[in-house]
């Protein structure tokens, strides 16, 4: 079986002012994906941004925002400009598939449609997508723990940080870094400490727990939890909660000076984005905290 065979099964948003197109398309359509529709172009932007379709369908000539209109808003905001759009219009000089693959369409339909060929065009570009994503999922993650890696965690920031700014919400940041883990590797080998880093990673993921958190490793045996819309109190409960939680798994680190197993000590920050601060500045204060804990003697928190 050829990956042209492949079910691939999405999230199809159709957009075009004639509902009779629309039914035509989702005829076509209906038996392998989910169909999302919208008349008007407004109303098609608010449904790509809240439902996250995997691909759109679109018409180009429609009353008020056109198709071309469309594209261009929904390239232009980040939650979006990651969805292929397919053109499907009456227009079919080669001006006008320019023009539609010139504003950033994948592919190009020309009405009347033909079901089959419809199927087969949507079912390309869903594999391009899911490619593309799985790719995307690679490059962000960190291969060891499963975690998200620095690529990862420098992006978040950034956008966290313009989002929260905007909002006037506070951006929380752990700094955490596993204490005396060059000991450890010592007394039990590298590879023993690879699978520790993994168990810290996931410790970590059950201390932060929300949808919006994001547990990083920072680089080595240093690791970073961002918690958007979280104060510093909340920010405190989460170390808490990972300080009970490396405390129930109980690792052992028979070579630590300070404690028998093994510890964390972290730099809690806090921050509501102002107009002249930068996000390297809540790294900066967190990891400043972080070398106090460390001075005061590890296994413990800093605010
Ligand atoms: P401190 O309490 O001051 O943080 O002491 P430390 O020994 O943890 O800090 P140091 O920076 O001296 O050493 C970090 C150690 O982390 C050394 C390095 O070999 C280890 N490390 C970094 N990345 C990995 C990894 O991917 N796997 C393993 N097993 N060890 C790693
Ligand atoms: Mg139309
Ligand atoms: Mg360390
Ligand atoms: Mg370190």
């Amino acid at each position: 079986m050829s990956w042209t065979d492949m079910a691939v099964n999405g999230r199809i948003l159709v957009v075009d002012d004639a509902m009779e197109n629309i039914q035509i398309l989702h005829a076509a359509l209906q038996d392998e994906h989910e169909v999302l529709f919208a008349l008007d172009g407004p109303r098609a932007l608010a449904i790509a941004r809240s439902q996250h379709p995997d691909l759109i369908l679109l018409d180009a000539v429609m009353p008020g925002m056109d198709g071309y209109a469309v594209c261009k808003a929904l390239f232009a905001a980040p939650e979006t400009s990651d969805i292929p759009v397919i053109f499907v219009t009456a227009l079919k000089s080669p001006e006008d598939e320019t023009r539609a693959l010139g504003a950033g369409a994948a592919d190009f339909i020309s009405k009347p449609v033909n079901a089959a060929v419809v199927r087969a065009r949507v079912r390309t570009q869903l594999t391009v997508k899911r490619q593309r994503d799985a790719l995307r999922a690679l490059i962000l993650t960190d291969a060891l723990t499963g975690v998200a890696n620095r690529r990862a965690f420098d992006e978040r920031l950034d956008m966290e940080w313009r989002r929260c700014g905007r909002g006037q919400l506070p951006v929380s940041l752990l700094m955490v870094d596993i204490d005396h883990f060059k000991l450890y590797n010592d007394h039990y080998g590298h590879p023993a400490g690879d699978t520790t880093l993994a168990e810290v990673a996931g410790a970590m993921r059950r201390a932060a727990g929300r949808g919006q958190d994001l547990v990083a490793r920072y680089g080595g045996e240093e690791f970073a939890i961002l918690l958007p819309q979280l104060d510093e109190q909340g920010a405190i409960g989460v170390g808490r909660r990972l300080m009970h939680e490396l405390e129930t798994l109980d690792l052992p680190h028979a070579a630590s000076p300070t404690s028998q197993r093994l510890t964390v000590s972290i730099g809690i920050s806090s921050m509501v984005p102002r107009e002249h601060s930068l996000p390297a500045d809540l790294v900066q204060a967190a990891d400043a905290l972080l070398y106090q804990a460390k001075a005061g003697g590890r296994n413990q928190y800093r605010i």
